[in-house]
């Protein structure tokens, strides 16, 4: 294939008549994919990949292609609505922007009054950008409740490496680790975070040896040198395991150890307890491939592990993290070339600075649900849903009786979703800001037309932690559209905190850049901008944790009241915690591995992406589907003790058969009706969230690691 260059650019516009062409960077996963969006007669007539983006070297996948189909879809909301039937009913009226945000402004400062500013939760689902100034509203307000997805899903990652050793170590792709361990993760399809999987494949290409730990065999798993197929959920048991080897066999950096590493004795006390033979009955994994495992990313250097949310949604959550961290750390690989590294952000106003964290009163902090329960997620403004469904079904600790989802689909994507339902159902007002009238969206009094990411200037990347920022570029306006970003801004002025925000949102963009002295319009003309990188810096300064030490024993966690050491439970639903319940539920059941053309519940109406994966699907081993009367292909039906639902049978012979593998977030936009399905294949029907199975310390939902039943679809419109 020719060289993708500007002057091919040049000669296509010539060639194919495009008016203009916007360099701009893409947002339908986590984003970070430089493109070149080309626009026709006023409209996007295509969107290729810009070889000049630092993070993403002009590669782009199929939701970025498709990302037109998103854009000008025949059913995306265009104007404000309200509804005007009872809740599900699908009676719709329009409205103007002023009717509908007055109308949420005078519920918000109603509740405020007579409530509470807690009465009000506002809501996101995963990194949309718009996290900033969704907390900076709620902070101003004086609620504390911002309901997202990091109980169980990045949060866990921040806020343990936070107390660990100051910020979320990266892996350094730029300087090509020679051995990459890839744990819970499967970052060629789901790009997540602050990573893409252009440039792991390029250190794999480079010759950097591969260790996979995970239950099913991934296109990763199956270029890997070293596969560890473990049963899910033991995770912790794993690396403890793989620690004890390197303790042994003194195949850690002795002088990190000795000079930056805070509780060494107790750490080995504590990795004493997992000696490869009882890691083996723990994790599945042959004893010999723990050893070897664990000696080759000891002694191949420099070495990193690239982690994913698998670890995370589990009950052992914050373990997993730090168990990981505990082998980054003591193997020498933090902050050093091609290892982990702490990166720096261009120094401009940070997330933090921006969402107003520190205007939120004491008192009202104090009120944030959950934050007593699971008290590392409380530190971190991250709170567990079901405090929210709590607190509006049975008003414990208070009543919630406003919620405003912007971004984020909760009846399909958190845990029980038969209780998010009922709370959904009766909570007093729901206000949701979207593309499209999903089946959270349905049960709304009042819904906003979302803008995309084609449609708005930003500052992407801000949220990251590997140190880049890049120009977001708006290239059309659709219908009455706005960003999240102008919709807060305006929304502010109307509940009384005009002084702390814009006249309009350009403004907020110039007063992030400020410390760099550049304007957003100056910043507009730029590609990126990249922190200062170095390395080793604790050398210099330590680390940012109480002991200023890479703390394995966490000073943190035990002021808070938690174990400060990594320690291994068993999943609350398992062969051998529940070994009744597993005679009935036979199988282990995990949740949720990505599709590449789905992102969560979005997409499912996008021509070119659901054809990729027209239906649900669960894989399912040979050997069970024999044992179960089950075909490739079948409609199959997947029960847990919370219920059931049915997605299709894939045959799959890469994992053992005692597990099952179904996907998550289904729904079928093309169903009229306002459900659109939400029941029919929703796997958080069969997910369990209640407090005592989710992490204690992050107050993770465990979706991973269930039990369940799967046999055929014998009702009427089953195939079996
Ligand atoms: N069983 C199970 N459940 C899971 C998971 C799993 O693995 N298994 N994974 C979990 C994880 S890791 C996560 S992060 C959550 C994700 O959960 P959510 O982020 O809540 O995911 P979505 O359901 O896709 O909700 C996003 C909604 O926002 C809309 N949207 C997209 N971009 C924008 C925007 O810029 N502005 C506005 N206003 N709306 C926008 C989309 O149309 C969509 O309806 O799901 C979790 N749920
Ligand atoms: N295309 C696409 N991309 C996405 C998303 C999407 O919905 N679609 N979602 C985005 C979001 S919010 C997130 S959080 C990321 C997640 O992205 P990843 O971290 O890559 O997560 P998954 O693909 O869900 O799971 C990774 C692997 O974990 C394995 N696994 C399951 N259980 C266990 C276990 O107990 N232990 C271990 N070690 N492995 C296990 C699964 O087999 C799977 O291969 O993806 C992001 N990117
Ligand atoms: S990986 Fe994400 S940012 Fe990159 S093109 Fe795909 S959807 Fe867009
Ligand atoms: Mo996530």
């Amino acid at each position: 294939m020719a060289e993708f260059t500007y002057a091919n650019v040049r000669k296509e516009m010539e060639v194919y008549g495009y008016d203009r062409v916007v360099k701009s960077h893409c947002r339908m996963c986590h984003g970070g994919c430089g493109v070149l969006v080309y626009v026709k007669d006023g409209k996007i007539a295509k969107i290729a990949g810009d070889p000049d983006c630092p993070i993403s070297h002009g590669t782009l996948c199929s939701k970025g292609m498709a990302a037109s189909q998103l854009v000008y879809h025949p059913d995306r909301l265009i104007h404000p609505l309200r509804r005007i039937g009872p809740k599900g009913s699908g009676k719709w009226e329009r409205i103007s922007w002023d009717r509908a945000l007055d109308t949420i402004a005078e519920r918000i400062q109603g509740y405020k009054e007579t409530f509470g500013a807690e009465s009000i939760v506002l809501g996101y689902g995963t990194g949309r950008e718009n996290e900033a100034v969704i907390y900076r509203f709620a902070n101003l307000l004086g609620s504390p409740n911002v309901l997202t997805a990091g109980h169980f899903c990045y949060g866990p990652r921040i806020a343990t490496s936070i107390i660990t050793c100051g910020t979320n170590p990266i892996v350094d792709y730029e300087n090509h680790p020679k051995c990459i361990m890839v744990w819970g993760n499967n970052l060629v399809i789901s790009n997540p975070d602050c990573y893409k999987g252009e440039p792991f494949s390029v250190s794999l290409n480079q010759g950097a040896k591969l260790i996979a730990v995970d239950p099913r065999l991934t296109r990763i798993a199956a270029r890997a040198h070293i596969w560890l197929r473990l049963r899910p959920g033991t995770d912790t048991a794993l690396a403890l395991g793989m620690l004890y080897i390197i303790v042994h066999e003194k195949l850690y950096d002795q002088q990190f150890v000795e000079e930056y590493v805070h509780g060494w004795d107790p750490f080995v006390q504590r990795v004493n307890e997992y000696p490869p033979d009882k890691v083996e009955k723990i994790t599945w994994v042959p004893k010999e491939k723990i050893i070897s495992a664990a000696r080759l990313f000891a002694t191949t250097k420099p070495a990193a592990i690239q982690w994913g949310v698998a670890i995370e949604q589990q009950i052992n959550c914050a373990d997993n993290n730090r168990a990981l961290m505990a082998l980054m750390g003591i193997t020498g690989n933090i902050d050093v070339p091609g290892g982990q590294v702490l990166f720096r952000p261009p120094p401009i106003r940070n997330v933090g600075h921006f969402g107003a964290h520190a205007r939120l009163s004491d008192v009202q902090r104090e009120k944030r649900l959950g934050g007593d329960r699971f008290r590392l997620a409380g530190q971190f403004a991250i709170i567990n849903p079901k405090c929210v469904w709590d607190a509006i079904l049975k008003e414990d600790p208070y009543p919630v009786k406003m919620l405003f989802f912007i971004s984020s689909n909760p009846l399909m994507t958190r845990g029980n979703a038969r209780e998010v339902y009922q709370a959904l159902k009766k909570v007093d007002f729901m206000a949701v800001a979207d593309f499209f009238l999903t089946p959270t969206a349905e049960l709304a009094d009042i819904v906003l037309p979302a803008a995309t990411w084609l449609e708005m200037d930003y500052i992407g990347d801000f949220w990251k932690r590997h140190g880049y920022i890049l120009p977001r570029r708006k290239v059309v306006q659709v219908g009455e559209c706005r960003s999240d970003h102008e919709m807060l801004n305006d929304l502010a002025h109307r509940v009384g905190q005009g002084e702390h925000w814009w006249d309009d949102f350009e403004q907020a963009l110039d007063w992030i850049l400020e410390p760099m002295d550049i304007t957003w319009r100056e910043f507009k003309d730029m590609d990126y901008i990249r922190g200062e990188v170095e390395y080793q810096k604790y050398r210099k300064m330590g680390f940012s944790t109480p002991t200023r030490k890479f703390e394995l024993y966490s000073t943190l966690l035990e002021r808070w009241g938690y174990d400060p050491l990594p320690q291994y439970h068993e999943p609350p639903e398992s062969p051998y915690n529940t070994p009744e319940l597993y005679e009935q539920y036979p199988y282990i059941l995990i949740t949720g591995a990505r599709s590449p053309g789905f992102f969560h519940t979005e997409n499912r109406q996008i021509p070119w992406l659901r054809e990729l994966h027209p239906h649900p699907t669960v894989e399912i081993h040979p050997d069970a589907a024999k044992q179960e009367g089950i075909k490739d292909g079948d409609w199959v039906v997947i029960e847990s003790p919370r219920g059931r639902v049915r997605q299709r049978a894939k045959l799959f012979s890469g994992m053992d058969p005692r597990i099952v593998s179904a996907q998550h977030a289904w729904w079928f936009p093309e169903q009229k009706d306002p459900g659109h399905g939400w029941e029919a294949s929703n796997i958080n029907l069969l997910t369990d969230n209640a407090y005592t199975s989710c992490d204690p310390a992050m107050g993770a939902t465990h979706v991973r690691t269930l039990l369940c039943r799967i046999y055929p679809d014998t009702t009427p419109g089953g195939d079996a």
